[in-house]
């Protein structure tokens, strides 16, 4: 069982400054240790080269340099699967899926994607109300979006849209929620997280998933928790999912032996509070890997 952790200091998808030092903070919460306790045979890669040239007059905010680091990163995924690891990649802003599924693709035919977002991340260049691409990872790992973005490693779509389920959504844009119509993507937003309650979200996830896919990359945004257990992230949403039942997907999901890749985003330790979110990230990263109380 081995694990590699690899490390995106991105902030470029997205306008508040921080979340680049995000890697740091997960590893500074505890994350090798956590592992090693777990028995993994844990690797560190380090971080990935993110520039800090910011473009500013773009449409699609910083898209070369998001676009270089989602090819670096697309390969050192791919590598690290190569190699028998399972990639555990720590963001930085979302935009950096785009390379972390182009990396993870290459290695399963029909990948299947949970989403555990309070966004969609569904937005197209023509939907967008902000430019910033941490809002497009999905839509782009789709075939949407600007080309230099769905062309990476060269399958397009990675994904297909009956492989994705959204959990924990409560904030969707106009084109977003005209995409979810229009390709009937699976989501479970907190009205049915509510309704159903957490187990009976995961068990649906893992049964419609098993079916149609080879592999399940967990994408989790730590803006899908309440603000109040996770404050230091740069879109906040109010109504969040809980500690208590992330820990519960998480334990599920790991139950289910169908995770093959995972990635932990948007931690901006200096909207933090003593660096609660990226504690929270470490402990749901336990759960993820195994772990138990007894
Ligand atoms: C919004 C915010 N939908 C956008 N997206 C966020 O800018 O496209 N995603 N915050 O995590
Ligand atoms: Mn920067
Ligand atoms: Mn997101
Ligand atoms: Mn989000």
């Amino acid at each position: 069982r081995k694990v590699c952790i690899i490390g995106v200091p991105m902030d470029l998808g997205q306008t508040r400054r921080g979340v680049d030092m995000g890697p740091s903070a997960i590893r500074y919460a505890g994350l090798r240790e956590k592992l090693e306790e777990l028995n993994f045979d844990v690797k560190d890669h380090g971080n990935i080269y993110v520039s800090h040239y910011h473009e500013l007059e773009e449409s699609l905010k910083n898209l070369t340099a998001v676009t270089e680091v989602s090819k670096a990163l697309a390969i050192m995924v791919d590598d690290v699967i190569q190699n028998g690891f399972f990639p555990l990649v720590l963001g930085g802003d979302h935009s950096i899926a785009i390379g972390t599924i182009a990396g993870v693709t290459k290695h399963y035919q029909n990948t299947g994607v949970i989403w555990y977002d309070a966004h969609g991340d569904l937005n197209t260049p023509k939907t967008s109300p902000s430019g910033n691409i941490h809002g497009m990872p999905l839509a782009v790992s789709m075939g949407l979006g600007h080309e230099q973005l769905t062309t990476i490693y060269e399958r397009i779509p990675k994904i297909k849209a009956e492989n994705i389920v959204i959990i924990g959504a409560r904030s969707l844009d106009k084109g977003e929620k005209e995409l979810i119509k229009e390709k009937n993507i699976k989501v479970y937003t907190m009205h049915e997280v509510d309704r159903l309650g957490m187990a009976a979200v995961i068990t649906e996830t893992i049964d419609y998933l098993k079916e149609r896919v080879d592999g399940i990359h967990l994408s989790l945004d730590l803006d899908s928790l309440d603000p109040i257990d996770a404050p230091g992230v740069g879109t906040p949403v109010v109504g969040g999912l809980t500690y208590r039942e992330s820990h519960l997907a998480m334990e599920m999901l790991a139950e289910s032996g169908l995770i093959v890749s995972a990635e932990f985003v948007e931690v901006n330790p200096i909207l933090d509070e003593k660096n609660k979110t990226a504690e929270a990230a470490v402990a749901l990263i336990g759960s993820l890997f195994g772990e138990k109380l007894l």
